[in-house]
């Protein structure tokens, strides 16, 4: 038996809120000194820290931090043409979605001789973090680099560290190659993050820093928002979760092939199955003990089902309230009804609807972007886009008929709040206009 059934009805308000809470984040104070002192050395030694933090971390002793012409050259050829072609309608997917939300600047009149721009600029210069701790992903790449492409960013970095041979997964060279990516380093962990914010002798800094990452980098990512002025991240990241809403008919192995297709992220992977079907939570339960034994990452999946919830509704209308206090990153709704769900679901990072809808066409294929916020954040931070690679800024240019029309408001509020120069700013050039009328 994998989890137990909980009986939502049967909780107290504590115990509801206790089922719905993620762990918290490991916080220690090690982590963030050992990881301070990881960003000092980069800091001051660059390179030569990079070298040194390879060999300590990664245990390989790098000649250089850039991947070699030839395996640059190589990588597309040494891909089998299936997995060429997956890359590629992956990367085609991803761009025909993206390439649809580039925003259209606007200008606006808002009264005669005032007119206001908004436009929008790409980011100069982004990092794009590859993780490639227990598999390279080259579905990653894509997420960031197709909007970074689209956007128009000048320079696009792409870090990843090496594994034990001191190379990059080829399936990670051919994709950033699709995105026009010509800048890639083989680095990770936190010194990766450090040399994207600081700089080394080889690696130029830049603005912003997008990509999923293990504690360290999280971490890194984290410090260096609040210690390099003007440096962003892309957004809090925490564990990958899944919350499926599914009734009676749905089907049960679909169900649990969806659950485990998160649990196997990691073993802190957060897996939730809503239902008013009592019958239908006892066959999926079933059925996760069948499939779990079939996958490779098995153990893996099998301590995040550890933590995972089974919980058993009133009805469906009381699963959308619990979804929507939750929260998900990902959300699959596998009900009859699955579209009148979708009107009342509000807070997620992705929704999938319907039986034939499994989040791994979204983490791969659909063309929708796999970076999106966790740990409760969908109430806030939205998925992903080409929005995040670049930022809007106003223009406005005001005639003096227009100044004229607008002074007598602007006057007053700068007399409610005081401020006489901004109110001279505006009485100097009304007077210098009627000196010119006389
Ligand atoms: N589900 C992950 C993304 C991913 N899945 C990458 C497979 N590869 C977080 O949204
Ligand atoms: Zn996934």
């Amino acid at each position: 038996m994998i989890k137990e059934i909980i009986n939502w009805q049967a909780l107290n308000a504590q115990a509801k809120q206790d089922v719905l809470s993620r762990p918290a984040i490991a916080q220690s104070a090690l982590l963030s000194h050992q990881v301070a002192n990881i960003l000092n050395k980069v800091k001051a030694d660059g390179d030569k820290a990079l070298f040194e933090l390879t060999e300590q971390f990664d245990g390989i002793k790098l000649p250089t931090l850039t991947v070699p012409e030839n395996t640059i050259k190589n990588a597309k050829k040494a891909l089998s043409s299936e997995r060429l072609a997956a890359i590629e309608t992956a990367y085609s997917q991803i761009k025909r979605f993206h390439q649809a939300q580039v925003a259209e600047d606007i200008t606006v009149e808002t009264t005669p001789g005032v007119r206001c721009s908004l436009k929008t600029e790409a980011i100069e210069s982004v990092g794009l973090y590859i993780p490639a701790g227990s598999a390279p992903l080259p579905s990653t790449v894509l997420m960031l680099g197709v909007p970074s492409q689209l956007a128009g960013c000048k320079r696009t970095v792409l870090v990843c560290p090496p594994d034990t041979q001191g190379n990059i997964a080829n399936e990670i060279i051919v994709a950033a190659q699709l995105c026009e990516i010509d800048e890639i380093y083989t680095v990770g962990g936190a010194q990766a993050c450090a040399a994207l914010a600081f700089g080394t002798e080889t690696i130029k800094p830049v603005n912003k820093i997008f990509g999923p990452g293990n504690k360290y980098v999280t971490e890194a990512k984290k410090q260096l928002a609040q210690q390099v002025a003007g440096f962003a991240i892309d957004m809090p990241a925490g564990p990958s979760e899944v919350l499926v809403i599914a009734d009676n008919n749905a089907n049960a192995a679909f169900v649990a092939a969806d659950l485990l297709s998160q649990a196997e992220h990691g073993p802190d992977s957060q897996v939730i199955l809503l239902s008013n079907s009592h019958a239908l939570l006892t066959k999926v339960q079933a059925e996760l003990t069948i499939q779990l034994a079939l996958l490779s990452r098995r153990e893996i999946a099998e301590e995040a089902l550890k933590l995972s919830r089974l919980i058993l509704c009133k009805d469906l209308s009381q699963a959308v309230t619990i979804s929507n206090e939750y929260g998900p990153e990902h959300l699959i709704i596998q009900t009859d009804n699955a579209q009148a769900l979708l009107a009342n679901l509000r807070n997620a990072g992705s929704i999938f609807v319907g039986a034939y809808t499994p989040e791994s066409a979204g983490d791969y294929a659909s063309g929708t972007n796999h970076v999106l916020p966790t740990y409760g954040y969908s109430k806030v931070i939205s998925s992903l886009s080409l929005a995040d690679f670049s930022r809007r800024f106003t223009v406005q240019e005001i005639t003096p008929e227009g100044l004229i029309a607008l002074a007598p408001c602007i006057k007053e509020l700068t007399d409610a709040e005081g401020l006489d120069a901004h109110k001279r700013a505006v009485t100097i050039r009304l007077d210098t206009l009627n000196m010119e009328k006389k």
